[in-house]
Order: structure tokens, then C-alpha cells, then sequence
């Protein structure tokens, strides 16, 4: 059975990707695309979209209600940066709106939540290099508190009341066609856009800070294969550690010259950086691996090629 998809966050960096993908696999007129704000025009105009407010139980539902929604991406959230300026509005945030989903499925208004993680949930005690599946937790940021409380709480509810939710824990992600906000790996993105407008960039991370990181075509092959999976082969129901590529600022920026032989990197580390020193530096991915299949394809030469390939043929 073809099933009724609802995004919610549809409008930022993997919702606008992600809702075109799912539209070219089930039809476009079985993925709603929700956001509380408007977003670009092929997404609002390719298939149905609704204003949202991923906080309201009541419009969420009501939305679930009025599509026959079965199976939801629940994408809305404050990320690092940004939660660390505002840790009630995060907390506010990502916490109630993962339960009004879990709460909608329990009632068995929806048969399927994706729900993304991170690889915020690590902290400073946890093992930095290719961190394991399963390792000590005890993140020091907002956003991580919020992602590694929802991880216990996507297996209770999958425990106890047998919610099928499945989850990633995303590394920072890579991509051309619309802009992250407010995360600590948001410079992977900005380096792009810098050297093709300036030729130069001011790095808010040390030149020596490696973290996970993943172009957003993987990410969003993987969000679709785990939704794909069948429901036996997903063992791990808090959330899947995925790897990607491990990168500094100074590998990324020395890949961009050779596309730019006189781009200029320069180093100016804010808070940010005190937050990428407590993650990971790469991950271990055995886990999705063996579960799912999980595979990443793009190493950090192909996403560079393909981010500059993209973002120059808009510009002109
Ligand atoms: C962030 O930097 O906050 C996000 C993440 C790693 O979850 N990109």
C-alpha cells in the first residue's frame, strides 16, 4: 500500500530535499509538505502543503486527520547553535513536538515516525574517534539533552506501546540547495558559498576540528532506506549512529582550493567551536550497516566537485 506521508519541517535544509525525493517515489500527491512558514516554490506548488505549527497537538493532528496521513517525518527542530541561545525555546521545541507525533501513533492515527537524531547526543566523555553504536552519553548542549531524552523516548514508546519509530542520528549535513541554520557544522556549507562569492572565508571552528559530516543525497538515501526497511530488521529503536565522511576545516578549505587556487581560509572560533570539541570526530556506522544495509557514497572530493558544480550554474 502506497503510503500518506506528512513532513513536518518541510521547508528547511533536509525537509526541501526530502520532500521531493519521497514525491518522486510515492507521488506527489502523497506527500504533504508542512512548515510553519512558506518555503520555495516547487515544493509548495509541486504537491499539497499546509502551514503548520509542529508545536500545536491540535493542528498536527487535525492535519494527520484531514490527509490520512500514515507515516510522518517529524524534521522541525532548534538545532546546537541556536539552541544554546534560546535552551527553553529548544527544549519547548523539539521535546513537544516529537510527543504529539509519538502520541498520534500510540493512538494509532499514524502507523510509521522518522525522527532524526545527532550526533549531539555524544558529549565530552564520550570516546571521540569512530564513536561506537552504543558509549557513555552525556551531552553538554540544549539540543543534544533534547535528541538524547528523545532517543529514550522513541523506545519506550516503541517498547511499550509498539510505535513503529525509527530514528539517525545525523552528522552535520552537506547541501546546495537550501542553507542549514543555526547548527555548529553549518560552516561545511558556508565554505561553498564564501569562495565562490568572495573567494575567502572566516572559519567560526579551529583548523584541526574534525566532525562527522555527510552530503545531503546520502542523508536523505538513508532516511528513505530506514523507512524502507521491514520493521524486524530495525534492532536499534532509540537511533542509529551514521558515519558519513570525518573532515577539518583545513581538509575542506584545501579540497576548495583546488577548485579556487587563491581562496583564502582564515580562523575566528566562537562558542560553537566548545560545542564541536565536545562531539564526535567520526563514527562508527556497523550498526546501520548490518541492520539496513547503510552504505554512504560521497567522500569529501565528490561532495566538494558536486556543492561547487551546483552552486556555480546558480549563480550565473
Ligand atoms: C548541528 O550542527 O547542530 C547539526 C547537527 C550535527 O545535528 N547540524
Amino acid at each position: 500500500m502506497t503510503p500518506k506521508i506528512l513532513i513536518i519541517g518541510a521547508c528547511g535544509q533536509i525537509g526541501s530535499e526530502l520532500t521531493m525525493s519521497l514525491r518522486k517515489t510515492y507521488g506527489n500527491t502523497n506527500v504533504v509538505a508542512a512548515d510553519i512558514r512558506e518555503g520555495n516554490e516547487e515544493l509548495m506548488t509541486s504537491g499539497p502543503f499546509e502551514i503548520v505549527n509542529a508545536m500545536d497537538y491540535d493542528v498536527v493532528r487535525n492535519c494527520v486527520e484531514k490527509h490520512n496521513i500514515t507515516d510522518v517525518y517529524l524534521l522541525a527542530a532548534m538545532l546546537s547553535a541556536t539552541g544554546e541561545k534560546f535552551p527553553m525555546k529548544a527544549w519547548d521545541l523539539n521535546m513537544s513536538s516529537l510527543f504529539h507525533v509519538l502520541n498520534l501513533a500510540k493512538e494509532g492515527l499514524i502507523k510509521k515516525v522518522f525522527w532524526p537524531s545527532s550526533i549531539a547526543v555524544f558529549g565530552p566523555t564520550t570516546p571521540r574517534e569512530n564513536t561506537p553504536q552504543f558509549t557513555i552519553m552525556e551531552p553538554s548542549t540544549v539540543y543534544g539533552i533534547t535528541k538524547q531524552t528523545g532517543e529514550r523516548w522513541c523506545e519506550y514508546y516503541n517498547n511499550k506501546y509498539g510505535v513503529d519509530v525509527r530514528s539517525i542520528r545525523y552528522p552535520g549535513l552537506i547541501s546546495w540547495k537550501t542553507l542549514p541554520g543555526g547548527g555548529t557544522t553549518d560552516y561545511a556549507v558556508d565554505i561553498y558559498h564564501k569562495a565562490i562569492q568572495e573567494n575567502k572565508y572566516t572559519c567560526f571552528l579551529s583548523e584541526n576540528t574534525a566532525l562527522p559530516m555527510m552530503y545531503m543525497d546520502d542523508a536523505v538515501r538513508a532516511t528513505m532506506d530506514i523507512m524502507d526497511a521491514p520493521s524486524e530488521a530495525i534492532k536499534i529503536r532509540s537511533s542509529y549512529n551514521l558515519g558519513g565522511i570525518s573532515f577539518t576545516p583545513k581538509m575542506i578549505s584545501e579540497e576548495v582550493k583546488k577548485h579556487f587556487p587563491e581562496f583564502e581560509m582564515s580562523y575566528s572560533p566562537d562558542f560553537r567551536q566548545e560545542i564541536a570539541d565536545s562531539w564526535p570526530k567520526s563514527i562508527d556506522d556497523t550498526s546501520a550497516q548490518k541492520d539496513w544495509n547503510w552504505n554512504h557514497e560521497y567522500d569529501l572530493k565528490k561532495m566538494t566537485n558536486t556543492m561547487l558544480e551546483n552552486l556555480k550554474s546558480e549563480s550565473v
